[in-house]
């Protein structure tokens, strides 16, 4: 392994954190997370506006010992080439065929290098491995460890543009989840291809998932397929799950 990589603060403070101003002013809804215009949701807002002003941006996850590491259940999706799951997909099970030798990460959007990145390439970058807990909103929680490539890391190489706010995560199931730019640049958020030791196993989204230390886990977005880069908050939809859930 190689060791772990880590941000200056000059290269997070270049990239989108200027975000985090845009979203105090008054009058651009768009770069807010939503209400969906009920009025017990404007806690979010409250919630995300609190977090990002007087907690600390960047503190850690808890990290673990290996012999804390648990059994981990596998939720939502744990098989995208199901035929006879609502979220197949054709395309996934080709990827799984071929060990994911032609698989690709696709990162676009406010990004100077558009561009696919292979698991190989991925493999190839700094990583980092971490122990941490994952918290179910299904009232869960199990202890496993991560190794992957920061998402900051392959942000600043697809070369992230200023004006960024959002990372949205877009998965081989339909799945998609967005996190702001602090949870993107943060130095536990990772791409992740490894699971206590090995490849990250098909049941818990291989070959590359989302880890999100810092948000409950239905951010932690698995079976990756294309992260875009905008300046704008994309609305997927009311799933009763809160846009900014913070741990
Ligand atoms: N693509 C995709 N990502 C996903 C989900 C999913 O159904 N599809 N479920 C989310 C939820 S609610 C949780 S708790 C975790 C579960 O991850 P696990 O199956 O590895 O335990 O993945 C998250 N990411
Ligand atoms: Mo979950």
């Amino acid at each position: 392994m190689k060791k772990n990589y880590l941000f200056t603060r000059r290269q997070i403070i270049l990239t989108g954190l200027s975000g985090i101003g845009g979203l105090l002013l008054p009058g651009c809804s768009k770069k807010l997370p939503p209400t969906y215009g009920n009025i017990l949701r404007m806690g979010d807002v409250l919630t995300y506006v609190v977090h990002r002003t007087l907690l600390p941006g960047q503190s850690m996850a808890r990290e673990y010992q290996h012999s804390d590491i648990s059994s981990f259940p596998a939720t939502g999706t744990t098989n995208p080439a199901d035929e006879t799951s609502k979220y197949y997909s054709e395309a996934w099970g080709k990827f799984h065929h071929g060990e994911f030798a032609n698989w690709g990460l696709s990162i676009e959007g406010l990004v100077a290098r558009p561009g696919s990145y292979s698991l190989a390439t991925l493999q190839s970058f700094p990583n980092r491995t971490q122990i941490t807990r994952h918290t179910c909103e299904e009232g869960w929680t199990a202890i496993a460890e991560w190794t992957g490539v920061p998402l900051g890391y392959v942000l600043q190489q697809a070369g992230i543009q200023p004006n960024a706010r959002f990372v949205n995560c877009y998965a081989y199931d339909d799945y998609m989840e967005s996190i702001d730019m602090l949870d993107a640049f943060h130095p536990q958020t990772i791409l992740a291809y490894g699971m206590n030791g090995r490849n990250l196993p098909v049941q818990h989204g291989a070959p590359v998932r989302l880890r999100v230390e810092k948000q409950i886990g239905y951010k932690s977005v698995k079976y990756l397929k294309r992260i875009v880069v905008t300046d704008e908050f994309v609305d997927v939809g009311d799933t009763g799950w809160s846009w900014y859930n913070g741990i």
